[in-house]
């Protein structure tokens, strides 16, 4: 087992791994910042370093200051959270040759799966069900056009260096095609250093199911179950549930059998996410991995009772699983909101600022994962994620009366955030009765 880890990442999710470290009995260096110098979380690691400026090219995505401070830290394994290093492959690789574990999947799963036709190409040789589209990459404009007449417009144009929605554009016809894929591929060479792109069927108002699955190094490969993240705003998830509501029982069990069988032929390890779009019939399409540890992942610990941080570092510590698949259960409903320092007048812009009052929620089956506390400044460097507030319940009614209830005594003052739009979806009744899809949000609220 470890004696200590570097912990790659900052704010809330570097607070998580730092609490689940200390259950472990395992050491933790931190780093940080100078925008981040002086966060309360750090004085909870055991070592905290300052790698660099505010800025995240300069500090938290410079791969050799990320590699010195586990040098001088003298750690054995690094976590890199999510965003910033998570599905950096030669970041992997670097903690690897320099005999450092890097807690996460191998390098080779990571990279297959990270090509989004590629990750294609393994779904369906596990037989999992793919949106109908190109066969890989397009090649030339005529061919894009054949294949949008044999699967019928309208068809998504999607970047195989892509992911999140970044490098999608849905074409509607033949005009619109010829000129999507110009502007896909131009804009997914800049983005992504890799023009690469190919096309699906566009799915209607899909609703978004996610699978959460953790796999060992001996070839046990177990799922826990789904979330769903159908309440979205351009792409950024806002509220994560499980069990997904009104998913018949067989679809659910296909789904989940699905990610199983498609992590297993990816020979992929340690906690992953299989992303799925599911239709108005309950058909449901396999989208894409995420390779790493979700911001969403406590909706499922909650409803199964298991810890995936310290599960990640023990299947990165060469552990078997210490679970099978039937001792797995699903408790209860679990919904977690994003709570987010972005002005909803000034169409979700960032706020940052420093927080002068804050009341925090609490009370049975009440979690609040963040780092922030009264005093602190957000900072306008990353993302304007305040925290996460996550209700587990026996049931959804009662987990939305309590979401309800906690947004009643949530106060946070000297920034600007989503608390009042979150107020706003707990009370719409098509949230109520899930008569949503992923267009939802943006359809119902003045963005
Ligand atoms: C789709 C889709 C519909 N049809 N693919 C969004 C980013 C990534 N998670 C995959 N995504 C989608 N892929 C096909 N063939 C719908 C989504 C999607 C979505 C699309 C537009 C706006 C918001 C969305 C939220 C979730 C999923």
């Amino acid at each position: 087992m470890f004696q200590r880890i570097l912990v790659a990442n900052r704010g809330e999710i570097a607070l998580r791994i730092i609490r689940a470290c200390r259950e472990l009995g395992i050491e933790t260096v931190a780093v940080y910042s100078e925008a981040d110098r002086g966060a309360h979380y750090l004085e909870l690691a055991d070592e905290a370093w300052c790698i660099g400026p505010a800025q995240a090219m300069d500090s938290y995505l410079q791969i050799n200051r990320i590699i010195s401070a586990a040098e001088i830290g003298n750690v054995q394994a690094v976590h890199p959270g999510y965003g910033f290093l998570a599905e950096n492959s030669h970041f992997a690789e670097v903690c690897r040759s320099c005999n450092i574990e890097f807690i996460g999947p191998p390098v080779q799963a990571m990279q297959q799966l990270g090509d989004k036709v590629s990750a294609r190409e393994i779904a369906m040789k596990a037989g999992v069900p793919c949106v109908p589209g190109s066969d890989g990459l397009i090649s030339d404009v005529e061919e894009a056009v054949r294949v949008a007449d044999r699967i019928g417009y309208p068809v998504l144009i999607k970047a195989t260096a892509g992911g999140g929605g970044k490098g999608m554009r849905v074409a509607g016809n033949e005009i619109s095609l010829r000129a999507g894929l110009q502007a896909a591929s131009a804009e997914a060479e800049k983005a992504f250093k890799n023009a690469g792109v190919y096309l699906e069927k566009y799915v209607e108002r899909p609703r978004h199911v996610e699978i959460q699955i953790l796999a060992d190094n001996y070839g046990n490969v177990v799922h826990l179950w789904e979330r769903d993240c159908s309440m979205q705003r351009r792409h950024q998830k806002l509220i994560e549930e499980s069990p997904a509501p009104k998913l018949p029982a067989e679809v659910r069990k296909k789904i989940c059998d699905c990610a199983v069988n498609l992590v297993r032929e990816a020979g992929y390890t340690n906690a992953g996410t299989c992303e799925f779009i599911v239709d108005k019939n309950f058909n449901f399409y396999f989208i894409e991995v995420n390779a790493r540890i979700q911001v969403e992942h406590p909706v499922t610990e909650l409803v199964t009772g298991i810890d995936l941080i310290k599960q990640q570092i023990l299947i990165a510590a060469g552990e078997k699983l210490p679970f099978k698949q039937e001792d797995i259960k699903h408790t209860g409903c679990a919904i977690e909101l994003r709570v987010n320092a972005e002005d909803p007048d000034n169409s979700f812009r960032g706020s940052p600022g420093t927080i002068t009052k804050l009341r925090l929620p609490g009370g049975p089956g009440v979690r609040f994962d963040s780092h922030v506390y009264e005093g602190y400044t957000i900072s306008p460097y990353y993302d304007s994620m305040i925290g996460k507030l996550i209700v587990h319940k026996p049931t959804r009614d009662e987990a939305i009366q309590c979401m309800r209830r906690c947004l009643r005594e949530f106060v946070i003052e000297g920034v600007a955030t989503t608390l009042p739009l979150a107020r706003k979806m707990f009370n719409h009744a098509d949230f109520v009765d899930f008569n949503i899809d992923t267009t939802f949000v943006e359809r119902t609220f003045q963005n």
